[in-house]
């Protein structure tokens, strides 16, 4: 429960949440016209603490969608401010299945998008496997339905590590697919993974969806990727989350 209290008093602190970005690449390239946020918390007395540790934290304790809520105008304001500067770089969100249920996301995210004047096509949703799989997922599929039809972009993160029937993807309105890091790693050696991502490849092509290849570290793993007609890729091998301003910095006529 104290790391629950610190939460709460992090969201109303200012500075010790975070909001780092990490670069989406075209393959071939090496072309960004992407980033994902990634929310950091900087604990005044631990230090960083990892999102995969205080985002079920937050849920558990009635904190999600206040802390939703902050990565969202965050992201929607550094839009703001980058559109301003000329750059083009659409950000993805993570959004939590809690978030999409309770609360109105749908409304919340469109005013937000009115107040800074940042176009919804400049601001993608990223739902892990689960999310779809949800027993709400009627609900869910609707309001996804809806955010596309107002320009957002929706990719279903970590695929592959859902435990799912591929039956989801007839029907809900997906544009992305976020082959998980699990599937690079050993790639391209280990025959298993290969044959996955291979089929994944063919799969997101034959529905019209794009794939991006997440945790891809090296040279190898990309040139596999490329030679297989992966469009997107993220990864250290190109980039590291970072600070916005350093991603700017970092991005040498990459953009
Ligand atoms: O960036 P990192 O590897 O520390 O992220 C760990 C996990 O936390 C990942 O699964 C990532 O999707 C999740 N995560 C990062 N930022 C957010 C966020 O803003 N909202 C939600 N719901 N999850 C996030
Ligand atoms: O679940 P999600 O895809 O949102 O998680 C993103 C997380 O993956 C971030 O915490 C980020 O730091 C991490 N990540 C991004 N690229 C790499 C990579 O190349 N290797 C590893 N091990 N982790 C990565
Ligand atoms: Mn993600
Ligand atoms: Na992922």
């Amino acid at each position: 429960l104290g790391l629950a209290n610190d939460l709460r008093a992090a969201l109303e602190s200012h500075g010790q949440l975070q909001l780092h970005y990490q670069c989406q690449h075209q393959a071939s390239t090496g072309k960004v016209s992407s980033v994902e946020a990634l929310l950091r918390w900087q604990h005044p007395l631990r230090g960083p603490v990892s999102p995969a540790d205080f985002v079920p934290l937050a849920e558990r304790h009635g904190l999600m969608l206040r802390l939703g809520n902050w990565v969202l105008r965050e992201a929607v304001q550094q839009q703001a401010n980058w559109r301003r500067a000329g750059h083009r770089l659409c950000i993805w969100v993570n959004v939590s299945a809690l978030q999409l249920i309770q609360g109105n996301f749908e409304a919340s995210l469109a005013a937000l998008l009115l107040e800074y004047d940042v176009p919804a096509d400049s601001i993608g949703l990223e739902l892990t496997e689960s999310v779809l799989l949800d027993e709400r997922a009627g609900d869910i599929s609707r309001r996804l339905a809806t955010l596309r039809s107002r320009g957002h972009q929706i990719a279903v993160d970590d695929f592959g590590t859902g435990y799912s029937s591929l039956s989801y993807l007839k029907d809900l309105p997906v544009d992305k697919l976020k082959l998980d890091r699990a599937f690079i790693r050993s790639l391209p050696g280990e025959r298993s993974d290969a044959a996955i991502t291979m089929a994944v490849l063919a799969m997101a092509k034959g529905l019209g969806m794009e794939m991006i290849a997440e945790g891809v570290e090296t040279a190898e793993q990309r040139e596999y990727l490329v030679s297989h007609g992966c469009g997107w890729i993220q990864g250290f091998y190109f980039s590291r989350p970072a600070p916005a301003a350093d991603v700017i910095e970092r991005l040498n006529g990459y953009e």
